[in-house]
């Protein structure tokens, strides 16, 4: 902490960054929207589905059954035609874009669209109108950015009812629910996944009209890496494939239209800690600024390194910097600010399956799927040179491995599997042994077994706390700086 307080007070850019950034934060416990939340789905499961208001739609309601789609896809269509008896007596059950409603009168829904068109000058609206737009097909108020460029909106700066009415006709048609709908407004043409530059013109949106980031209209500046933000915690969470493409069921089985349908109701962006809170966006932003001394947005190794005190081993830098964790990684090695959200969302909070996934990655030396007693030895070996000019004595590394083993308890003797750790909850005791010599140390204190009753009831995850703390640290010091200027 030391270290942070002199290089916040001695950067006069970042100071005036900051100010301007923290004005506007009431800091609010993250644990008050998961509250929220839950009351929000208990709300949901009152209503029946029919009189779920637009504005709460959730597209949970319209889920088609939990099978596997992709591999019934492919069933369905290899197969020889069915014979008309049999396929008569089985209801269809595969719905990739939802399940059409029963009398769905898109007649009376187009008219009702016709007629807050026809409120508007010439029967055109502009992305200001889109609102009402939004409200009148039944969406979601944030839809309103994604409605509007779909109908060409964004190349002529307003739509026509004409060709809205068309757009929207041909989505009634072809899509059933939100989430299929979602999709098919953001993608590119012909596309049914959405990739991250997808996500912009929604989320700039976002920032251009919600009520809680009215403070950051004129920082433009920062638009875009808030943006970057939340289109990483996006992947980070819904993209459960790595693949960089959200697939419609990807989608169905994340919390992000819910959370999309709350930004509506919600004023205060903070409450929305899965995704949108701006704390979280500036904690992590005021990580990397940190590390990130030149600030053209990009770090290198020894950077890195400089996370939490050098924290880390140099052996995991380096494996974090070889690619097998990074989309993006430049031509000249270094780290971009996107990958540096996944970096440390990971490594505050190890105990995700996406975080559990990314370290995995990283100790996975030679990318079998195992990892093997040679890998856990070549980054226990650092941690040993460490601890030893800390004056502490290491565990032989053998009396370590019988520790993580019985910790993780694998299926196959002597073969850790990302499965074991998924299971096992005390992943991240495991990955800290051998990475992150501060945190190990801070496990040492503990019983291992209490800790894992500690966080059966843990009501906010790790990430969250870490960000709560950090951001009020990071105010407090931003309040001391202030004193210390006016005094
Ligand atoms: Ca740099
Ligand atoms: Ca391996």
């Amino acid at each position: 902490m030391r270290m942070k307080e002199l290089s916040l007070r001695q950067d006069p850019d970042l100071r005036k960054e900051l100010a301007l950034l923290a004005r506007g934060c009431d800091f609010v416990l993250p644990s008050r929207f998961k509250k929220r939340l839950r009351a929000f789905h208990a709300e949901q499961g009152q209503a029946g589905p029919h009189q779920t208001s637009p504005a709460t739609k959730f597209p949970m309601d319209t889920n088609p059954p939990s099978l596997d789609q992709t591999g019934l896809a492919k069933s369905v269509k290899s197969e020889a035609p069915v014979p008309t008896a049999l396929s008569e007596s089985i209801p269809k059950f595969y719905f990739p874009r939802g399940r059409p409603k029963a009398n769905l009168n898109i007649d009376g829904l187009i008219a009702k669209i016709e007629k807050i068109f026809s409120q508007f000058p010439n029967e055109r609206a502009t992305i200001e109108d889109m609102g009402k737009v939004a409200k009148a097909c039944e969406c979601p108020l944030y839809w309103k950015a994604p409605l509007f460029n779909s109908a060409g909106g964004d190349r002529t700066g307003f739509v026509s009812v004409h060709k809205f009415v068309a757009m929207w006709r041909k989505m009634l048609q072809t899509c059933h629910d939100d989430v299929s709908k979602f999709v098919h407004l953001l993608a590119k043409p012909g596309c049914n996944y959405l990739e991250q530059e997808d996500f912009i013109p929604f989320l700039q949106d976002v920032v251009n009209s919600h009520a809680g980031l009215a403070f950051l209209k004129e920082a433009s500046d920062f638009h875009s890496r808030y943006i970057t933000t939340v289109a990483q915690r996006i992947f980070y969470n819904v993209n459960r494939s790595w693949s960089g493409r959200i697939s419609c069921s990807e989608l169905r089985k994340s919390s992000f239209l819910q959370n999309v349908a709350l930004l509506e109701q919600e004023e205060d962006v903070n409450q929305l800690t899965e995704f949108f809170s701006y704390e979280h966006f500036y904690v992590i932003y005021c990580k990397f600024w940190e590390l990130d001394t030149d600030h053209d947005l990009y770090i290198d190794q020894r950077d890195l390194a400089r996370h939490n005190d050098q924290a880390i081993s140099h052996k995991m830098i380096e494996r974090i910097f070889s690619g097998t964790v990074t989309r993006r990684l430049r031509k000249d090695g270094r780290l971009s600010y996107a990958d540096f959200v996944w970096f440390l969302i990971s490594e505050e909070d190890k105990k995700t399956d996406t975080s559990i996934e990314y370290w995995f990655r990283c100790m996975d030396l030679d990318g079998d799927g195992v990892l093997s007693m040679y890998e856990l030895e070549y980054f226990y070996e650092e941690q040993c040179v460490k601890l030893e000019t800390m004056a502490i004595e290491p565990l032989p590394f053998e009396d370590c491995l019988c520790q993580m083993l019985d910790l993780v308890k694998p299926e196959v003797e002597g073969k850790i599997t990302l499965r074991d750790l998924k299971q096992c909850k005390l992943s991240h005791i495991f990955y800290d042994t051998f990475f992150n010599i501060e945190k190990y140390l801070d496990h040492e204190q503990k019983d291992p077994f209490s800790v894992e009753a500690e966080t059966e009831g843990q009501e906010i995850s790790d990430w969250e706390k870490y960000a709560a703390e950090e951001y009020d640290i990071l105010v407090a010091e931003e309040t001391t700086t202030d004193q210390y200027n006016d005094g």
